[in-house]
């Protein structure tokens, strides 16, 4: 599927329902609110669903309020899914019903793994693996095909674009993703504002997840390898959700001579969410793609059932393999 396929199936729709992986992102919220504003813009209706995360800034980035989660295949004739490639990877409450609907398109950026490769959504996808965002893939398509990029569009996709590029410091840059910043900058991206919400917005209780992830984080490997474990009673302790403590995995990541990051966040009983972060082209898809997860080479994620005491022994284990490469 190319760029003009995506608008031609959005003209010929009346209905359209937007979704993201699960734990939206900025990425994926600035792909969704974006997209509903391109398709209203047309005269098409559009409704972004997804499960809203736990406060966050993200509250602040978007409209949250006006997100749904009662989805029924019947009410809409397009589904659209972005920033994931695999039904699996959406909130579980809306497989059923997503399952059920008959024209889907899929619109990524994320390597597909083995495992997905068996449950993609759709035939009709746009995957392309080396743009740093759906919000770069947005911004090209409009211009493309002469789409008015309003303010609140601009802003909503320089969002995804900071995310995404981690304000052009991860290693997903191309001259492209220059181009895009200009044209949304251009286009009137409210870059204040976002700055003011996604980076001047350190709170007395960031500052305590910032404490406590300094304090107990843990090299192996000789320094290459770092990994830092949010248990349950820690979240409750401190007061933090998911979302306070995600920085951390990125603050790993930039330390001199680490290659590869390891973020454990526990969220049921010895069941953790997982994210890692590498640099230099490390891949952690070796990891997180055996583990059942999936992301990009320096970014990816996945969910493991483990104790607390084995979680150095997995960490030196999968640490080594991806600085092995194998
Ligand atoms: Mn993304």
């Amino acid at each position: 599927m190319t760029n003009k396929d995506v608008v031609k199936f959005i003209k010929n729709a009346k209905n359209i329902a937007l979704f993201a992986h699960k734990n939206p992102d900025p990425d994926a919220y600035g792909s969704m609110f974006a997209m509903r504003e391109i398709c209203r813009n047309l005269g098409v209706n559009a409704d972004v669903f997804a499960l809203r995360n736990s406060e966050s800034n993200l509250d602040y980035l978007f409209p949250l309020n006006e997100v749904k989660t009662d989805f029924k295949a019947k009410d809409y004739d397009l589904v659209v899914i972005m920033d994931a490639h695999c039904v699996k990877r959406l909130a579980p409450i809306f497989f059923d019903e997503v399952e059920k609907s008959k024209n889907i398109i899929v619109i990524d950026h994320h390597e597909i793994t083995e495992e997905e490769s068996k449950c993609l959504a759709s035939k009709n996808m746009l995957n392309i693996p080396h743009l740093s965002s759906i919000c770069e893939i947005l911004t090209i398509l409009m211009r493309d095909h002469q789409l008015e990029i309003t303010p609140v569009i601009a802003t909503y996709l320089y969002i995804g674009l900071m995310g995404d590029t981690n304000r052009f410091l991860n290693s997903n840059l191309t001259p492209q993703v220059f181009d895009v910043a200009k044209i949304l900058y251009e286009k009137q991206a409210n870059i204040e504002f976002i700055y003011d919400v996604m980076y001047r917005s350190l709170s007395r209780k960031h500052l305590k997840a910032y404490q406590y992830f300094v304090k107990n984080l843990k090299l192996v490997e000789n320094g290459q390898v770092v990994y830092t474990v949010f248990d349950l009673n820690t979240f409750k302790k401190l007061n933090l959700e998911h979302e306070d403590v995600k920085f951390s995995v990125d603050e790993m990541k930039n330390m001199k001579d680490v290659k590869v990051s390891f973020l454990f966040m526990e969220f049921e009983k010895n069941n953790y969410r997982v994210s890692m972060r590498s640099v230099n082209g490390f891949n952690t898809m070796i990891c997180s793609g055996a583990n059942g997860g999936g992301g990009h080479k320096l970014a990816s994620a996945f969910d493991k059932k483990i104790k607390k005491s084995e979680i150095d022994r997995f960490v030196k284990l999968w640490g080594k393999k991806v600085v092995d490469g194998k």
